[in-house]
């Protein structure tokens, strides 16, 4: 079995590669659970729902989120109502949110919905998408311009505000769900996707018991950095790490893992930082990252896989 940590669109391209490459091996993926968000009484899970559409081929590719050839007449008419349009929901993709919140109302939790919304988008069998947490937590982002929720400062506000900190609301509170520690224990291989390390991998980490089982477990630990030439290819990674005072480098992104990590894998453009990784007593791994098409993600997996 294999285990990946990840959330977004990194993660999703990532593991379309490696579910490609692993066979019928089990894959197991603990998603981050902080980007989710309660609009217009509607639970959404973008990185829950992002993974579940690409894995089983349904996602927009050009936007990497949502549904392909998804319209957006519903969320037109709810601005009659006054009622948030921000977060562009299609009107194929409502149908998921709408089951999610139908399922919450009967006191299903978290880990049962995912997996039946997994098995009607008609997953493979060996592929297990578990969120990290059965808690409802919230990212919020304190910027310059107030502390507003992930969602408002990524795509209402486009990323515009200055980021002073970073908070995982009701995290204290959240244990893993059930699958998390025993995927991390079991595993014969982990892979930390190519994701945000602060409101992607950050959040998971956070979670009770998380870090402790990736530190303990016998598990090879290999993570992938989201930077390329020092920047994300999509997403808030660069400005959320130097608005807390970190540096925006992939060995950057190693130090805020090296405690549990084996192995960081680094596109060749940040060669560069190869030696200050290795000095972290890290073992790495310079390719190229970019995964401009699943060929390419598959490449990058594969790659990996010979790690282990
Ligand atoms: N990302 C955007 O940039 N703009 C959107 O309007 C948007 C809507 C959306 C709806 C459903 C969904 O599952 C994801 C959606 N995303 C949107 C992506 C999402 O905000 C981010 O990719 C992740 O939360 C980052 O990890």
């Amino acid at each position: 079995m294999i285990t990946a940590l990840g959330g977004g669109v990194g993660a999703a391209k990532f593991l379309e590669g490696l579910s490609s490459v692993i066979e019928s091996e089990p894959l197991n993926v603990i998603v981050n659970t902080g980007d989710d968000i309660c609009l217009n009484g509607l639970y959404i899970s973008p990185d829950v729902d992002t993974i579940i559409y690409r894995l089983s081929g349904v996602i927009d590719k050009k936007k990497g989120w949502g549904l392909e050839g998804d319209t957006f007449n519903s969320l037109k008419a709810l601005e009659r109502f006054g009622l948030h349009t921000w977060f562009n929901i299609g009107d194929k993709d409502i149908a998921t949110h709408i089951y999610r919140t139908h399922l919450r109302a009967k006191g299903f939790s978290a880990t049962e919905i995912t997996s039946k919304i997994a098995e009607a988008f008609e997953l493979p069998s060996n592929l297990k998408i578990i969120p990290m947490t059965d808690r409802d937590v919230e990212t919020w982002i304190q910027t310059s311009e107030g502390e507003m929720h992930f969602q408002e400062y990524l795509v209402k506000r486009r990323m515009k505000p200055e980021v002073c900190r970073v908070t995982i609301r009701n995290i204290d509170h959240a244990s893993p769900s059930p699958g998390v520690i025993d995927s991390i224990e079991k595993a014969r291989a982990i892979i930390v996707c190519p994701s945000n390390p602060i409101i992607s991998i950050g959040p998971i980490l956070q979670v009770k018991g998380v870090r402790e089982a990736l530190k303990a477990t016998q598990a090879e630990i290999i993570a992938i950095s989201p930077l390329v030439g020092g920047v994300p290819l999509k997403g808030p990674a660069d400005r959320l790490m130097k608005g807390l005072g970190l540096e925006v480098s992939s060995a950057q992104v190693a130090r805020l893992y090296s405690d549990f990590i084996d192995t960081m894998v680094i596109d060749v453009e940040d060669a560069h930082e190869n030696q200050a990784i290795k000095d972290m007593g890290l073992k790495t791994l310079v390719v190229d990252t970019v995964m401009s098409d699943k060929k390419k993600s598959a490449i990058l997996a594969s790659s990996i896989l010979e790690l282990i």
